[in-house]
């Protein structure tokens, strides 16, 4: 495939950028090679500036739900940005969307928009400590909730994928206070607990990890979370930024019937643009400024354009069909992929909840991180690649999630399939 382009732009971006990108998880370091530029999505495909089309599977990780470029998106922002791209005072759209996150997710009483996913889980992290007035936080290995410096303790999506889930620049002073525990262990939860007592200001999770590829919660798991904080006084944390309005229309906690007393979003809820927010009991969110003692702030916090987008992708949501239409098509896939890898005689674990999915290199089942480390990356990098040049796009690490949109159809998955069918005999 021709990419001489993409090529002569990457070397471009490495005399200017750090590895050549603004993420690191884009750089293809996991993989080998050079990252391809994009400058063109539509529906769930994806043109790289050499012309070469893709089916897409990371959906810019995970907004693009309804795929790329969706009419009413758009719409929705150029309409937006006739009037102004940004005011710094309140807007109307402001009110509507928090609004509508409170009508869609049960738990959140009362919500603040900020502009990432890593500043939702900072900010409720800290309103966690100052509502508790407790500093310590647990959290899951392989569980990545952006790169604040108390949060990025075995963390996992880029910084586990370099191998450095602890990163250098964060004070031994800080990481101190931040407990790490396996996912699905309910004894390590309640040694750590036992360990802390009175100490630990909030758990955050991801309810469905989908930073270390993707493993689910065995039954009880969270409920068990959910009567261990309540137990102790510390506050339950869902990070819902990636399984958010994806999961189901009011996210994982609404499939596993879980109320977190806080959770953070981002992604979906800003239609492709930048976006975070958080939300929670009204008691807790009102110990936030302008009403209490926590201060967090944000220039373009509750943006107009990122607002109209994102009120674009939940009211297309809200519909209900999306949901149905996204666990047909990851059945479908999750059925021709396990069946290609047999046939292939390629031990692969397919785990998958809704329109999130991983195949992992490994026998075993995937239950969390130790689990997860168990696969072959060579022959994960080898069958990345492989898909790639047959024009399909999967995320360029193990230890990333897949995303199916509404957009994806029965004639992408079947290409999918079939290519995946050739490529899963050669590895
Ligand atoms: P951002 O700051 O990247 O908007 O969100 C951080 C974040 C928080 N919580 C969860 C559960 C997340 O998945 C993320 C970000 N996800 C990664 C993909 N694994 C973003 C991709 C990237 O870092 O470029």
């Amino acid at each position: 495939m021709n990419r001489a382009q993409s090529e002569a732009l990457f070397a471009e971006a490495l005399k200017f950028i750090p590895g050549g990108v603004n993420s690191p998880v884009r750089a293809f370091r996991a993989v080998g090679g050079h990252p391809f530029f994009v400058n063109r999505a539509a529906r769930a495909h994806i043109w790289d500036v050499d012309g070469n089309e893709y089916v897409d599977y990371v959906g810019t990780w995970g907004p693009a739900i309804l795929g790329h470029a969706h009419p009413k998106i758009i719409a929705a922002v150029k309409a937006a940005a006739d009037h102004g791209t940004s005011f710094g005072i309140p807007n109307p759209f402001e009110v509507t969307m928090a609004k509508l996150i409170c009508a869609l997710v049960p738990s959140v009483e009362k919500v603040r928009m900020c502009n990432s996913g890593t500043e939702a889980c900072m900010s409720a992290i800290r309103l966690a400590r100052g509502f508790t007035k407790r500093d310590k936080i647990v959290k899951f290995d392989g569980c990545y909730h952006g790169h604040a410096d108390s949060l990025l303790v075995k963390a996992g999506s880029g910084a586990l994928t370099f191998g450095n889930p602890d990163s250098a620049g964060v004070p031994a002073d800080f990481a101190r206070h931040t407990l790490v525990v396996p996912f699905n262990d309910p004894d390590a939860l309640r040694s750590v607990f036992a360990a802390n007592a009175g100490q630990i200001a909030g758990v955050i999770i991801e309810p469905v990890p989908g930073n270390a590829g993707l493993y689910l919660p065995r039954p009880g798991f969270l409920e068990f979370m959910r009567k261990i904080t309540q137990a102790n006084g510390a506050l339950l944390i869902f990070d819902e930024v990636m399984t958010g309005f994806r999961l189901a229309a009011g996210g994982a906690q609404e499939r596993f019937g879980i109320r977190p007393d806080l959770t953070c979003f981002g992604k979906i809820i800003g239609g492709g643009l930048p976006v975070g927010a958080f939300g929670g009991r009204a008691d807790i969110m009102d110990y936030l400024a302008p009403v209490g003692p926590v201060y967090q702030a944000g220039t373009l916090s509750g943006n107009p354009l990122a607002l109209a987008a994102g009120l674009a992708a939940l009211e297309e949501l809200r519909s209900g069909e999306a949901y149905r239409k996204l666990e047909g098509l990851g059945a479908a896939l999750e059925a021709g992929l396990v069946d290609a890898a047999k046939s292939a005689g390629v031990p692969v674990q397919f785990n998958r909840c809704g329109s999130m999915f991983c195949g992992y290199f490994t026998a075993g089942p995937v239950h969390n991180l130790a689990d997860a480390m168990q696969s072959d990356r060579e022959r994960f990098k080898r069958y990345f690649h492989g898909m790639l040049d047959a024009s399909v796009y999967l995320a360029p690490s193990q230890f990333e999630a897949g995303f199916i949109s509404t957009a994806h159809t029965a004639t992408d998955i079947a290409k999918t399939l079939s290519v995946a069918a050739k490529v899963l005999k050669t590895l």
